[in-house]
């Protein structure tokens, strides 16, 4: 299989070339579901130790089936599939670009939950403009195991988020174990109390929100991924999320700049239009560094050629 890796803000990218499953025709949405349902060996074979770690998005790249779009790209980590990916989309351009395939410019590129657009400004910036995000609901409050009640949001960025104000613990690196279990206790809370997305979908990102540490940033925060890692950059979905909440509060206003750090203080410049049904379409904008360009091997005779499953 041959994969590029890149990084984005600091959380890192696998783009698949070649070498992964042949998912067949149809809708993207389709291909997503048979990535998962009949090849799901790829989650931890491609992306978990020993040839990867719990952080990493893999990209697997397919043919599109809009003919309007250069590339079609079905986003994972670990355990399952994403919806979509703005820090994958940033780091998957960069490696496009790298490999001499794309241009800068303006590119559009397929994903499962809709089509998405990349502008390619040099050979690491990028700024993605998100499918439609929005606010499903506002202020609901869980019981959280060990610490007490919790009020947050319930919003789609092109994954589901619950994002709450969270000063219990300072979201600075040192503390990022006890924000990993905080995020873990306040994700088990919501299925317990069966809270959900839109069709029962299951909020599988947790956005811990605070004050920036950086005078030029207006947000922090620290988001925990469905597979129990941190995304290290400011999360790209989870800002398309907040900036619909900020939309909806009217503290943020249309086209102004939004600058986002993550725990490790990497950041992200993010922007908003208003959408007629309510919701926003987010921008997105940061840097991916290409970090190797590899051939992995599955040698029948390894007992750990699947990645190991924890
Ligand atoms: O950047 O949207 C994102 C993302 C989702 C999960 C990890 N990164």
């Amino acid at each position: 299989m041959r994969v590029i890796d890149s990084h984005t803000e600091g959380e890192p990218t696998r783009v698949i070339l070649s070498g992964g499953p042949d998912l067949g025709t149809g809708s993207l949405t389709e291909r997503a579901r048979r990535l998962r349902d009949d090849h799901g060996w790829v989650y931890a074979a491609t992306l978990a130790e020993p040839r990867g770690h719990d952080a990493m998005v893999g990209a697997l790249l397919v043919p599109p089936s809009d003919p309007t779009c250069v590339a079609a790209v079905i986003y994972f980590n670990t355990v399952g599939n994403l919806g979509m990916c703005g820090h994958a989309t940033i780091g998957l351009t960069a490696t496009l670009a790298h490999l001499g395939q794309l241009d800068p410019g303006t590119h559009r590129i397929e994903t499962p939950v809709g089509v998405v657009s990349a502008q390619l400004f040099d050979r690491n910036t990028v700024r993605v403009t998100n499918v439609e995000s929005y606010r499903l609901q506002a202020g609901v409050t869980v019981d959280v195991d060990g610490i007490g009640p919790v009020t947050g949001d319930i919003a789609w960025g092109g994954n589901w988020f619950f994002l709450t104000e969270f000063d219990q613990i300072d979201l600075s690196p040192d503390n990022i174990p006890d924000l990993t279990q905080a995020a873990r206790r306040i994700r088990a809370a919501l299925q317990h109390a069966r809270m959900t997305g839109k069709d029962g979908a299951e909020i599988d990102h947790i956005e811990l929100l605070g004050p920036p540490k950086s005078a030029t940033a207006q947000g922090r925060n620290f988001v925990l991924c469905p597979g129990g890692a941190y995304d290290r950059s400011p999360c790209g979905t989870g800002c398309s999320a907040k900036l619909a909440c900020l939309a909806a509060d009217g503290k943020l206003a249309e086209g102004a700049v939004w600058k986002q750090e993550s725990v490790i203080g990497s950041t992200y410049d993010c922007t908003y239009v208003t959408r007629p049904s309510g919701g926003i379409v987010a921008t997105i904008q940061g840097r991916a560094f290409i970090t190797s360009e590899a051939t992995l091997l599955f040698n029948a005779d390894d007992p750990f050629r699947g990645g190991i499953r924890i």
